[in-house]
């Protein structure tokens, strides 16, 4: 008997769910740019193929990191779409070419805020990004959306278009003060902050992994203030240094005090950078013998989390580029 291929095929509400969109916009985007179901049987409802599906998220993604609809549905529809099991959630070579063509343009008309499902400005469920690019708010739209794969692209194609520094500060740095804003107006989306912290550490990793020859004969240690979790800032320091190829070691989880210690003096490294963000880290004086040892490495310390007067040979630095800068300069570049 000849085996039958069994073609699955999904209702418009089985769709919407899987995509995260309103099953009013499907509708609008079949009847406005033609990205619809491919086949109608007659007498019964129209449902979507695989292929039907594998376009519309295409779409999506598109539209998730700020394409207008007309142009991402025009770009979907031309895609060559492979009908095979493929998870749909990946994004594929076209995607990121997308993508990557998006990020070449200017940045669009400024809006205000970004909307959870929707992207309508305004709304319940917002992140603020005043003044922010098309690409940071295609970025938090993604991030309210949960949605990793989108997030790593998005912040990929950044850093090979434009390198670490102008990624972190006009992209990331806006994104993450809008979703930090959100958290302390509403006490909500602690799930978008790790999956934007997720898609960061994993773009910047994969930065400081294509260091292959790093041009420093001495050591350089990033580390977290002791009690002190948040870590992003350590991340683009490493990837902004990888760039100029200098190698780290990346102490990104709270440090004791005492072990940060006992690491310099075993490691004997040029440069010792610190992060504090918040004020349950950030006493100076935890750092305070680390500029004494010998030989003597540069101490620098960045963070809003740190007050009080710094001990003598222990620095501030204000920025990612002053911080990439200084400790690069004390490494020998
Ligand atoms: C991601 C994130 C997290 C992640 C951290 C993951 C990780 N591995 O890092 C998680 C979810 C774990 C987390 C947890 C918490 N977080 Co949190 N978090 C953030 C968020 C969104 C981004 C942090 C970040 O990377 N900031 C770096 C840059 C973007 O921000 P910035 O330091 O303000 O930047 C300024 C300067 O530092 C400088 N700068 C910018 N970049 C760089 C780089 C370098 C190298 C230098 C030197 C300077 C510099 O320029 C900026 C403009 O002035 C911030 C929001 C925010 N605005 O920071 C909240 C935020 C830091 N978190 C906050 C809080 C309260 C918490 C929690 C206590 C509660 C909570 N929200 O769950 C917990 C517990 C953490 C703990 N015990 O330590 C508050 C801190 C408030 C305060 N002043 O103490 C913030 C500010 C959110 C807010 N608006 O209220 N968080």
């Amino acid at each position: 008997m000849p085996s039958v291929r069994v073609v699955p095929s999904l209702t418009v509400s089985a769709v919407a769910r899987r995509l995260g969109v309103a099953p009013a916009t499907l509708r609008t985007w079949d009847r406005r740019y033609g990205i619809g179901p491919s086949s109608h049987e007659a007498g019964s409802h129209r449902r979507y193929s695989a292929q039907d599906m594998i376009r519309l998220e295409h779409m999506r993604r598109l539209v998730i990191a700020g394409v207008p609809p007309v142009d991402a549905a025009r770009d979907a529809l031309n895609a060559e779409v492979l009908a095979s099991d493929d998870d749909a959630s990946e994004p594929n070579a076209v995607y990121m070419a997308s993508v990557t063509e998006l990020i070449r343009r200017p940045a669009a008309a400024k809006v205000m805020t970004v909307s959870e499902s929707t992207g309508r400005p305004g709304g319940g469920h917002v992140i603020a990004l005043p003044g922010a690019s098309a690409t940071s708010r295609g970025l938090a739209r993604a991030a309210l959306a949960l949605d990793g794969p989108t997030c790593s692209a998005i912040i990929d194609a950044s850093i090979e278009l434009q390198g670490v520094i102008p990624t972190w500060n006009d992209l990331l740095v806006p994104v993450l003060a809008g979703v930090g804003e959100r958290w302390s107006s509403t006490g909500k989306g602690i799930e978008i902050e790790h999956t934007l912290t997720g898609a960061v550490i994993s773009s910047l990793s994969e930065v400081m992994r294509r260091l292959k020859a790093p041009l420093n004969a001495r050591a350089v240690i990033l580390a977290a203030a002791d009690r002190e979790q948040h870590s992003l800032p350590l991340w683009a320091v490493a990837a902004g240094l990888a760039e100029r190829q200098i190698s780290v070691r990346l102490l990104n989880e709270p440090m004791p005090a005492s072990s940060l210690v006992q690491a310099v003096q075993r490691i004997g490294p040029a440069a010792v950078f610190v992060w504090s963000q918040t004020s349950v880290s950030g006493d100076p004086q935890e750092i305070a013998t680390l500029p004494h040892f010998r030989p003597a490495p540069r101490v620098l310390v960045g963070g809003p989390g740190w007050c009080g007067d710094l001990p003598r040979g222990v620095d501030r630095v204000a920025s990612l580029s002053d911080a990439v800068a200084r400790i690069a300069r004390a490494a020998g570049e």
